[in-house]
């Protein structure tokens, strides 16, 4: 995959593969409307047709009739990709996809469409930035209502919009040193030190904003891994399966039931929560029973957050606790006491009570578990957030630079240093948004599309 600006036209369909009630089956370049001629017959030429409009007719090799179709006319620079683009709405058939498509590549110079070419044309075109380039995939993958808005408020340039304003701000920083170093001679001092202190200052502030954001953001991305752990028999999979409303997890009375790990996911208000139901932790001397206990382990290590399941029987022990902390030193641990319907009141401390078997505190558990992980409030819906690895790590990379300009500053060293730093943080923040991006990050970006996006 090259980035430049290609002559090519390319198509792909657009819609995924398989039997539907339509098929959409796109075409970008210049080629796109001349190539749709030699196999439309209808009432209008595409190549004439105005741009916006839709048209009736047959998609015709050799005076056999392949299908009735509707053909969408997308003229440059007003369309997905800035260039002239056609959109074949045909019957929902794979065969039938499959013959438009061969049929076109036969008759003109065109070729299939790489993964994520139409988005990436887009971008090399300058209808969208990087960032947004991303949210379209992100919006794509979008599982809630919650990750959806995030994807979106990317997407409309929520993100970009931030970091190009720190940019700006940063450029003219930079102006005023490299005006200095140009006049070093003369010894002039364009701004007071003090004010280029504070003016980086509030940048860097700004940065270390959104990179407070990401830990959030991730998780509106992403879920958040849940993992319901205790020993056996407390109802960790009664739980899973009161949260599922189906009986997903073998429930008995036999302590060491559950062995593999279960995964599924549940949204809370929005919010996407993988849960995992895990072995009963104990020390077992069965084969089987040994490794679900290792994997529960291996799982507790990487989770966002513990829910520790107890029972009124034994509440929750503290060996198991400390194991837990050990495990994951910096995890959240929730306290949840199960079986509360059966009436035996002891004093744990739990952070909740519930009973997996009637329901009861469950909606207050869940309700715990959402204000636990998003601190509800904290970001607003138009708020700018971070949530993808790769705009922390250039944020990061622009923080670190930024820290340095400072120190450079503070030590009164020499202009040109002070400039290269200022430099380097500005080209962490252009990479966010594509300005200055490596070709094989934006090869790996676009390879994760699918084909015809
Ligand atoms: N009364 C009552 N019984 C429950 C409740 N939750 C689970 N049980 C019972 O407790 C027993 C164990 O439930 P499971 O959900 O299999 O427990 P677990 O923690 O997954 O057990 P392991 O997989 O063996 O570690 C079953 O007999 C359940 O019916 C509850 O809230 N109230
Ligand atoms: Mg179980």
């Amino acid at each position: 995959m090259k980035f430049e600006i290609n002559e090519d036209t390319i198509i792909a369909l657009a819609t995924p593969p398989g039997v539907g009630a339509i098929s959409v089956i796109r075409l970008s370049g210049p080629s796109s409307f001349t190539a749709i001629d030699e196999v439309f017959a209808g009432k209008v030429q595409i190549s004439s047709a105005k741009t916006h409009t839709i048209h009736y007719g047959q998609i015709i090799e050799n005076d056999e009739i392949i299908d009735d179709v509707l053909v969408s006319v997308f003229r440059a620079p007003n369309s997905y990709t800035a260039e002239d683009i056609v959109e074949i709405s045909s019957h929902g058939s794979p065969l039938i996809a499959q013959k438009i498509i061969s049929l076109i590549l036969k008759n003109c110079q065109i070729r299939l469409a790489e993964p994520g070419e139409f988005t990436k044309r887009a971008f090399l075109n300058n209808r969208i930035d990087l960032a947004q380039a991303e949210a379209v995939a992100d919006l794509i993958n979008s599982r809630t209502s919650v990750s959806l808005r995030g994807a979106r408020n990317q997407m409309d340039g929520l993100l970009s919009s931030n970091v190009l304003s720190l940019r700006t701000k940063l450029i003219e920083v930079s102006a005023f040193v490299e005006l200095e170093l140009d006049f070093a001679e003369e010894d002039i001092e364009f701004v007071k030190r003090t004010e280029l202190v504070a003016k980086i200052n509030y940048i860097l502030s700004e940065i270390e904003a959104l990179l407070e954001s990401f830990s959030f953001g991730k998780i509106v991305r992403e879920g958040i891994n849940v993992a319901l752990v205790g020993e056996p028999n407390v109802g960790k999979s009664s739980l899973l399966n009161y949260l599922l409303k189906e009986s997903r997890a073998i429930v008995s009375s036999t302590p060491g039931t559950t062995r593999d790990i279960i995964r599924e996911e549940i949204s809370i208000d929005g919010y996407l929560f993988r849960l995992h139901d895990t072995a009963g932790i104990r020390s077992s001397k069965e084969e089987v029973e040994k490794e679900g206990v290792e994997r529960s382990k291996e799982l507790i290590k990487n989770a966002d957050l513990i829910v520790f399941i107890g029972d009124v029987y034994i509440g929750f022990s503290d060996e198991l606790y400390d194991e837990l902390r050990k495990l994951n030193p910096s995890i959240k641990i929730l306290k949840v006491l199960n079986k509360t319907d059966l009436g035996i009141k002891r004093l744990y401390s739990e952070d909740f009570q519930i009973s997996a078997k009637t329901g009861d505190g469950i909606p207050h558990f869940l309700n715990g578990l959402k204000v636990e992980v998003f601190q509800d409030g904290i970001y607003s819906e138009r708020t700018a957030i971070v949530s993808s690895v790769r705009h922390y790590d250039c944020l990061t990379k622009a923080k670190k630079n930024l820290i340095r300009a400072l120190e450079a500053l503070s030590e009164n060293i020499s202009g040109e240093f002070l400039a290269s730093d200022l430099r380097a943080s500005e080209i962490s923040l252009a990479e966010i948004i594509g300005e200055v991006t490596p070709e094989e990050i934006l090869i790996d970006i676009f390879s994760k599309f699918c084909i015809g996006k």
